[in-house]
């Protein structure tokens, strides 16, 4: 880190690390995760098929099928254990967990959530972790988009907006742990858009037209 962290409490015990991680060093690490467990969309238990492609690391996984949402120790697509959590994922999630007063986070799931253009996450809340005293960590790397706090309502008038950009982190816990919170149809980029060039130049490819969140968790 290059400079010093900025801590920002953008709503009560929701809060947010603007540029802190290096996205083109986890994206090499998204690869080799994705390279053995594959992304894919899930289907939620109505049937839906999710706009947002996922995929897992760490001891445990986020599952999603018609018998419902559930934590997992293999990829039901390959019927092995999920990908070790890369060193530098969890020294990031560490990290910034500490900044934000959670010392001694020690997150068993890396949910990698991969949004295209279009895609989309409706408003819900996150409680399939045994002990919501954890906080979450959340990583946005790639295009930018739109997050949406409700807090404790589905739906509200008036929810806290954040635009979240490469690198950006943010961080949940205490009585914000258990807000609903969404995230907006992702725009496709500007014509021309540069974002990620170095690590687009190095690898020749457009394929960081995409948004990729980390989201570190404590399942068990
Ligand atoms: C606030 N992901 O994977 S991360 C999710 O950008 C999810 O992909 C979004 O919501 C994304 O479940 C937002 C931020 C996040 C994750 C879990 C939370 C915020 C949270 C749990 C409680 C409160
Ligand atoms: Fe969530």
């Amino acid at each position: 880190m290059s400079e010093p962290a900025r801590l920002e409490e953008v709503a009560p015990s929701v809060f947010l690390l603007r540029g802190f991680a290096n996205a083109s060093v986890l994206m090499r690490a998204i690869e080799r995760v994705a390279a053995r467990a594959p992304f894919r969309h899930l289907v939620t238990p109505g049937g839906g098929r999710m706009s947002v492609a996922m995929t897992n690391c760490g001891p445990w996984g986020w599952h999603s099928d018609r018998r419902g949402y559930r934590y997992v120790a293999e990829d039901p697509a390959t019927g092995q254990p999920w990908p070790a959590m890369p060193d530098e994922f969890r020294a990031l999630a560490q990290q910034a967990a500490a900044l934000a007063g959670f010392g001694g986070f020690e997150p068993d799931c890396c949910l990698v959530n991969r949004y295209e253009p279009g895609a989309q996450m409706g408003s819900h809340r996150d409680f399939d972790e045994l002990d919501m005293r954890h906080p979450i960590v959340s990583v946005s790397i790639g295009l930018p988009a739109t997050f949406v706090w409700y807090g404790e309502k589905r739906s509200a008038p008036d929810p806290v907006k954040l635009e979240l950009h490469d690198g950006d982190v943010l961080v949940w816990g205490g009585p914000s742990r258990a807000g609903y919170h969404a995230v907006k149809k992702l725009a496709a980029p500007a014509s021309g858009a540069d974002l990620f060039a170095d690590a687009d130049s190095a690898r020749g490819s457009r394929s960081l037209q995409l948004r990729y969140n980390l989201t570190f968790r404590r399942a068990r």
